[in-house]
């Protein structure tokens, strides 16, 4: 092996609507001693890691849930796993709400590298949910009302000996997220999700979270030749079932680890990056067989020609280039 990473899933389970970051910040330094112990170099923390999944319950005005979010990074309770992970020379992405000095807010993750230097922050650019209180659902998903898209896209970073790429849940389900990373050379993409398995618009869906969560993932390590290290916060979170099944895919797209609980579980796997070349420089040899001049289509409006649809009452998720509600029953 040449550039070999060993990576850490930290899969959390549950955290509630009580709990203290200090007490959850206690549980990912416990989670990164493990991690630590096991060679892992890089640990990936789920989406909204230092709190429960807060989109689940409707707060209005929108400013009373601003104690979820976090207004520097680190802060004084985060501080304590910015200093054991640079102490342990172990690299973390940690997912958390962020409230920007000029008043935005995102879902984001912070990528820092083994010595303490902050890498890069992401922001989830595929917002999903809705945007107002929906009182037929048994839970809330209003990801659209409390967070912005992000505006900077999908970036690609030279960290960890590699390339690196952040995406944030809902990012996963969608192929332009792998491909603006691969076009980029992304050999390692870092993602933290809460997925309920209760999909309300759709219970069709809800036997299927499983298999769609690897679905994806699997089909976009593969197709642009990357690794995919995954992240969940699962388990019975104040009532509302979450997937777990973190995950370690290779760029073969076969899954190379997988974590077997629901709760606070390390999963680790060595991920060679060079073998990321078995893929990109043969069958994706994009530069080769890439046919963008027939791609246009994919730059269309959003829903496609004939179906660009406007709706959803104005938040301030919309307001910043969100668009209309799922639907209702
Ligand atoms: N956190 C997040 O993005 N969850 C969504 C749930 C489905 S949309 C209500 C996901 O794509 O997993």
């Amino acid at each position: 092996m040449n550039r070999a990473i060993t990576v850490a899933a930290a899969q959390l389970g549950p955290i509630g609507r009580d709990e203290k970051r200090e007490a959850v910040v206690d549980r990912l330094v416990a989670l990164l001693h493990d991690a630590h112990r096991r060679g892992a170099e890089l640990v990936v923390y789920p989406e909204l890691a230092l709190t429960t999944f807060f989109p689940r319950w409707w707060t209005e005005p929108l400013a009373e849930a601003d104690h979820w979010f976090e207004t520097e990074m680190p802060g004084p309770a985060t501080k304590p796993l910015f200093e054991e992970a640079a102490a342990l020379g172990v690299g973390f992405f940690l997912g958390y709400a962020e409230l920007t000095p000029d008043g935005h807010r995102y879902n984001s993750a912070v990528l820092v590298e083994r010595d303490g230097s902050t890498v890069a922050t992401f922001r989830k650019v595929h917002i999903p949910g809705h945007e107002r209180h929906e009182p037929w659902r048994p839970f809330q998903h209003l990801e659209r009302y409390y967070f912005e898209p992000g505006p900077d896209g999908f970036g690609v970073w030279d960290a960890f000996g590699g390339s690196v790429g952040m995406m944030i849940c809902n990012d996963r389900r969608w192929p332009e997220t792998y491909r603006v990373m691969g076009l980029q050379g992304v050999e390692l993409i870092l993602c933290g999700y809460n997925t309920p398995v209760h999909y309300a618009p759709d219970p069709s869906q809800d036997a299927l979270q499983a298999f769609h969560n690897h679905l994806v993932m699997q089909a976009g390590a593969y197709q642009n030749g990357t690794w995919v290290v995954a992240s969940a916060k699962g388990g019975v979170e104040e009532g509302v079932d979450s997937l777990a099944q973190s995950a370690v895919i290779a760029p073969s797209g076969l899954i190379v680890a997988q974590a077997f609980t629901a709760g606070d579980e390390v999963v680790v796997a060595e991920c060679d990056l060079d073998w990321c070349d078995h893929y990109k420089k043969t069958l994706f040899d994009f530069a080769r067989y890439r046919r963008p001049e027939v791609y246009g289509a994919i730059c269309e409006p959003r829903g496609g020609r004939e179906s660009e649809s406007a709706g959803g009452e104005p938040t301030a998720a919309a307001a910043a280039g969100a668009s209309g509600p799922e639907a209702a029953p």
